[in-house]
């Protein structure tokens, strides 16, 4: 039933990723009042300096071939106020995680910022509760407000405060870690949270199926279920669970899958299910991304219908998020004193030594006894280049990823090595090859990076709660419709199959229930159904009447699924097999839209 790639990017990278910067050979800042500048300008120049910037304050040289001692040395003048290394910074996204260390303090990650959740206040007040249906949440973390989180136990997966593998207490943290002065943030922050656990580190184990789940969802009185999880087939009594709950005022949310194809994963891929896609901190879709056509039906009832497709993305591409405590893994790397980004490959400890380059290490080398090996990625495998430092004596390795970016790997299921082993981005090649010596630690954390659409499913699911506490009149189905109405079209130009309507923006879509009221400001205002119902020799018909859509067809919805598209007649009679009484709305849709609909009508018989 699960996604078998949840966990892509399982090992977690270097913490620090996106805020450490580069020091650039041999160019330094020099602080100096402004009154003082010629006479210390003066002086650099005589002593071969490179002028960069004349600033307000500082002037930024080359010393060619010098250390900062040895400036400091020369520069030895009443005037200096201080002389640091000129900083270089890397290219960053659009989108950054906070700079710094979870484990002392509050990092936000970039989705937070990205979907604008940091522009919005969580009404806590509002009694919005979220049911994820994952691996359990691990009580061992310390970000959560535990007070405010339930869960289901099972005899087939235990307790659900204990994981079964760091997926479900990642997802839960997305959704509403604590705002407080550690770890990260959730997208509501300290929501109230009902854990279902329905499967752990050995795989699917609950007793029931996702429609029970989707039961104790609703019995715990959830508005919304969070689901980071997926397969292949469609099931009756799965989905009727999931209208159920809508039909009751829920949201229900899914990942769209891991596969990179354009297969339909359920449940995602029921019309009641909100499919979720992922991007990258660059507004790109991730490459694993499934991208299910929006089209469904066969012969006659063929249509484009939105709800099977993927709905809307966000963040999921090595999302920081909470760990159970101690199993995440950290790592950091400093050259001749200064911070460099860095990724954990395998095997911890902590090492410093002077540093060797092995080129791309395919043969052992003397030289690298006792050293930290400097290896270019390419011709081997990690492992091996690895194993090769090691057995020539060496002590810890670097990795350098030979394109643009950071390296992540592992040395795969057979390692045999013992050395801590990092990678590094191909930006810092330059300044790691003219170092001198190297310090790697590679640690255990709380807090630590996945990828997947399972991780942009929280996302959404806690934006979707921030959202709503600040509008508790509207229904989920609402909510959708305004987190799709005001997603920033990403992609090809317009609503595509990677990313539905786009990136999710929690303050957007505030402002336009604010503006619209939960009905929202779509072309389905003017939209008008009437539903009468009738039995006729022993059969149930209701007559629907509509006015106001402007499409050429609409979709016909019972209890929350589409039973028809149709032409824009203005009238469909729908009939209902089956004896006895019941109750059923309806609601009229312009085709392929779930925004622009009427309000929902209801017939008793
Ligand atoms: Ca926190
Ligand atoms: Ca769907
Ligand atoms: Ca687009």
């Amino acid at each position: 039933m699960k996604f078998n790639k949840f966990t892509t990017s399982l090992l977690l990278a270097g913490l620090c990723a996106a805020a450490t910067a580069q020091a650039s050979d041999d160019r330094y800042i020099i602080q100096v009042d402004n009154s003082k500048k010629g006479v210390v300008k003066a002086l650099a120049k005589k002593m071969g300096a490179e002028l960069h910037i004349d600033g307000d304050g500082f002037l930024a040289a080359t010393f060619s071939g010098k250390e900062l001692s040895e400036v400091k040395g020369l520069l030895n003048n009443p005037h200096i106020k201080l002389i640091e290394v000129d900083q270089k910074r890397q290219l960053m996204g659009l989108y950054n995680d906070d700079a710094g260390d979870p484990m002392q303090q509050q990092v936000a990650p970039y989705a937070y910022y990205q979907s604008q959740a940091n522009q919005v206040t969580f009404d806590a007040n509002a009694g919005m509760k979220v049911c994820v249906i994952d691996s359990g949440l691990d009580m061992s973390n310390p970000d959560f407000i535990w007070g405010n989180i339930t869960g289901d136990n099972d005899s087939g997966t235990g307790n659900w405060y204990e994981h079964g593998g760091p997926h479900g207490t990642h997802v839960a943290g997305t959704v509403g870690a604590a705002d407080n002065n550690i770890g990260v943030i959730g997208m509501a922050p300290g929501v109230d949270m009902h854990i279902i656990k329905v499967f752990n580190a050995e795989g699917w184990g609950y007793s029931s199926d996702l429609a029970h789940a989707a039961n104790l969802c609703s019995q715990a009185g959830a508005n919304i279920i969070s689901m980071s999880l997926g397969g292949g087939g469609a099931n009756s009594t799965e989905e009727n669970a999931f209208v159920s709950f809508n039909n009751a005022g829920g949201l229900v949310v899914a990942a769209a899958g891991n596969d990179g194809n354009n297969v339909r994963s359920y449940p995602a891929g029921y019309p009641s299910v909100m499919m979720v896609g992922a991007n990258d901190a660059d507004n790109n879709i991730a490459d694993f991304s499934q991208f299910p056509s929006c089209q469904s039906g066969k012969g006659k009832n063929a249509g484009e219908d939105e709800t099977t497709c993927v709905e809307v993305t966000a963040g999921g591409v090595d999302t920081l998020s909470t760990y159970p405590a101690g199993l995440a893994t950290s790592s950091s790397l400093s050259v001749d004193g200064t911070a460099f980004a860095s990724s954990a490959m395998e095997n911890s400890g902590s090492v410093t030594a002077s540093v060797y380059f092995m080129g791309t290490a395919e043969a052992t080398d003397a030289g690298a006894s006792g050293k930290v090996c400097l290896i270019d990625r390419g011709n081997i495998s990690f492992h091996d280049k690895v194993a090769n430092c090691e057995n020539s004596g060496g002590i810890g390795a670097i990795i350098i990823n030979n394109e643009a970016g950071m390296l992540y790997g592992t040395l795969g299921d057979t390692n045999t090595t013992s050395i801590p082993a990092i990678g590094a981005a191909f930006e810092d090649r330059t300044a790691l090859l003219a170092s001198s010596s190297a310090s790697i630690v590679i640690g255990t954390s709380d807090y630590g990076l996945m990828s997947g659409t399972s991780m942009a499913t929280p996302a959404v699911s806690g934006i979707a709660a921030l959202v709503w506490s600040n509008h508790p009149e509207c229904t989920g189905q609402e909510i959708r419709a305004a987190l799709k109405a005001t997603a920033q079209d990403s992609g090809a130009a317009g609503k595509d199959v990677y990313f539905g309507y786009g990136i999710v923006k929690a303050a957007d879509a505030d402002a336009y229930l604010t503006a619209n009221g939960c009905a929202g400001g779509g072309n389905g205002g003017d939209l008008q159904l009437t539903a009468n119902g009738y039995k006729s020799k022993g059969s149930k018909y209701v007559d629907l009447n509509w006015q106001g859509a402007s499409t050429s067809q609409v979709d016909i919805f019972r209890n929350g699924s589409k039973i028809v598209t149709t032409s824009n007649d203005n009238s469909y009679t729908d009939s209902i097999s089956g004896k006895g009484g019941g109750s059923y709305t309806y609601q009229v849709c312009e085709q392929g839209s779930t925004s622009a609909c009427s309000e929902t009508q209801t017939v008793v018989f």
